[in-house]
This record gives C-alpha cells, sequence and structure tokens, in this order.
C-alpha cells in the first residue's frame, strides 16, 4: 500500500542542482566562478517564479479534536455522506448490498442517529459510491459500473442513469458542478445536466507531489476548499478547487486509534465518510463503523496563508466550522472491495 503522505526524497528532488553545484566547485577560474554562479542563481530565482509552489514544500498537518461521538448500527459499507435539512443521506457499497439510506438528522439536544426512515435498494450488479446533492436531486456514483444516478431526493427514487466515463469513488458539488474522485490524484468536473464532463481534471498536489487516492469528498464552502479523504489512511486532504494544492491535511489518526472495527482490518474498516451538517458542524465515519464523530480543528497558520496568497483563486482560511455543499465516496482495488 503507498502512503500518500510519505515524506519526499529532496536529493531525488534537488538532483540536478548537487550535480551543478560539483561542477561549480571544480572551476579554478575566477571568471567561469562568477559565469556559474550566476547561471545558478538565475536559475534558482526562475524555477521557483515558475514553480512557486516548490517554497511550500509540504501542506501542514493538523491534528482533530473529537467534540462528539454518536453511536450508530454496524454493518454500513459507509461509501458517500451528506447531510440535507434535517436528514441524513448515506450510500453503502458492496456488490448485492449496495443502498442509498435517509437518516433523520442528529439535533443539538439529541446527536443520536436514528434508524433509516427510507432506503433505496440497488440491483447486485451495482456496487454503490459516493453522492452529492444538487438543489432537489440526488446523484449516485457506481464503482466500475459506469453508471451514475440521479435520484429524487425526497423519495430517492431513480430519475435519470447517466454515464461515468471512468471509475467513481467520490462526489461532490462546487456551485453548478459536480466533482468525481476516481481513486487516483484526479478529480473530474460534470455538468448536473448529463454529468458530461465539463473541463479539465484537477491534479492533487502538496506542491512537491501528487496526493492520490482520493476517496470520498466533502465541499467545506466557508473555506472554499474540497476536503477528500485519502483512501486507508487516516487523513483528509483541504484542496483548493481551483488549482488543486492541497493547502493542509487533517490527521485523524487518533480517530482511527479509539474505533474498534479500524483496528480488526484498517485496510477494509477505512475510514471514509466526510459530511457538514446545517450548523457546519464535520462529521466523519468510515467503513463499517459503529459511530459517528463530529470533529474540529485549529484552522492552519502560516502555511494556509502563503498558500492562499498565491492560489489564483480563493480560499479563505480553513475553519472549524462550514456550510455544507455536498458529498460522496469512495474504495479500493478490485481484491480488497469486497
Ligand atoms: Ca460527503
Amino acid at each position: 500500500m503507498r502512503w500518500p503522505i510519505s515524506e519526499p526524497s529532496t536529493l531525488v528532488l534537488f538532483r540536478p542542482q548537487i550535480s551543478f553545484v560539483t561542477f561549480f566547485l571544480a572551476q579554478k577560474s575566477v571568471k567561469n566562478l562568477v559565469i556559474f554562479g550566476l547561471v545558478f542563481l538565475l536559475t534558482v530565482f526562475f524555477g521557483f517564479l515558475f514553480n512557486p509552489t516548490l517554497l511550500l514544500a509540504r501542506a501542514e498537518i493538523i491534528e482533530v479534536l473529537v467534540e462528539k461521538k454518536v453511536p450508530r448500527s454496524e454493518g454500513q459499507f459507509t461509501q458517500g455522506l451528506v447531510f440535507v435539512g434535517d436528514s441524513l443521506i448515506e450510500s453503502t457499497g458492496l456488490y448485492g448490498q449496495s443502498k442509498v439510506c435517509r437518516y433523520p438528522a442528529p439535533k443539538p439536544d439529541d446527536l443520536s442517529l436514528k434508524p433509516p426512515t427510507l432506503c433505496l435498494t440497488l440491483k447486485d450488479n451495482f456496487f454503490a459510491e459516493g453522492i452529492a446533492t444538487v438543489n432537489s436531486a440526488l446523484y449516485l456514483l457506481t464503482w466500475q459500473e459506469g453508471a451514475v444516478f440521479k435520484l429524487d431526493l425526497t423519495t430517492l427514487e431513480i430519475l435519470e442513469t447517466f454515464f461515468s466515463p471512468s471509475q467513481g469513488w467520490g462526489l461532490t458539488t462546487v456551485g453548478e458542478t459536480l466533482w468525481r474522485s476516481d481513486g487516483t490524484d484526479k478529480l473530474t468536473p460534470h455538468k448536473i445536466e448529463n454529468f458530461a464532463v465539463t473541463g479539465g481534471k484537477l491534479s492533487a498536489s502538496d506542491g512537491l507531489r501528487p496526493i492520490d487516492n482520493l476517496n470520498e469528498l466533502e465541499y467545506d464552502q466557508a473555506a472554499g476548499l474540497i476536503l477528500a479523504n485519502i483512501y486507508q489512511s487516516c487523513r483528509v486532504a483541504a484542496i483548493d478547487p481551483k488549482s488543486g494544492l492541497v493547502t493542509f491535511f487533517l490527521d485523524l489518526s487518533s480517530i482511527c486509534q479509539m474505533e474498534s472495527q479500524y483496528q480488526k482490518n484498517p485496510q477494509q474498516n477505512a475510514l471514509n465518510g466526510l459530511a457538514f451538517d446545517e450548523s457546519g458542524r464535520l462529521w466523519v465515519t468510515g467503513k463499517n463503523w459503529p459511530n459517528l464523530y463530529w470533529i474540529t480543528w485549529t484552522p492552519p497558520s502560516a502555511a494556509a496563508s502563503i498558500v492562499s496568497a498565491q492560489s489564483p483563486v480563493t480560499a479563505g482560511p480553513p475553519s472549524k466550522s462550514a456550510t455544507p455543499a455536498t458529498s460522496n465516496s469512495p474504495d479500493l482495488p478490485d481484491s480488497e472491495k469486497k
């Protein structure tokens, strides 16, 4: 399993510069030394000018706090999670078991999660994945079947079926665009009318490396960032939807450590499920986890400021509270999915 947050190999990144310095030091002529020195300085200057993200090196990693832990029934292979009004909607995967269910959303005076009031069960040959809402519709991805279902948000009735050109993992809405993850570092924009691809893919990177295994998604409206669950890790990447730059990571390892199902089988029972409720609280869960967690975090400091300033767009400081917008889900290698 690749670990997307591993430290970069600095020596590999700067191998050309090291070779240049070695050659520079071998010079015996003062004139040559001056010329090569100037060339070196210009190379460094223009390198950062055309790729300023090199200055960032790595995105900040922020530990989250658990504000509330809410018990729920076990055995839900969570793929997508989204709040809509007073409801929590969840999609769950696996062939022969995939469904979408609506639950009464936890209330401030009663944060317990009640049984579902309505469920749509998919045919056995569909593996449900991420979900997202737009107006009165719910969009549901399937893993590798190529089908994208548009459901009536109230009745969960399938209204239309669209086509996805590649695997469906996570889904979220940013404005009038649906963004889909497919397990790589790429996010693909789709039209809400027919799910046609509506632009170029977004490549998630921390400035040095691609951040792949993007899975469940959730748009943080207040911060202007797409939160992406990194598959089979306990981290969430906060991605600028204009540049693809990861401005920070949320570290949820403390939650993974307290989750019994994760401890039993971290590959299968991976962290999965991100959703902002109506009050801007971010809830997370995982596959087969018997709990939902309301989490908060302290906004990143210097790193986020640098990123925001450099980004052609966006992104106010990430916040502890934000307003929801959408949802989605993830998944994995064929052998591990089932
Ligand atoms: Ca979500």
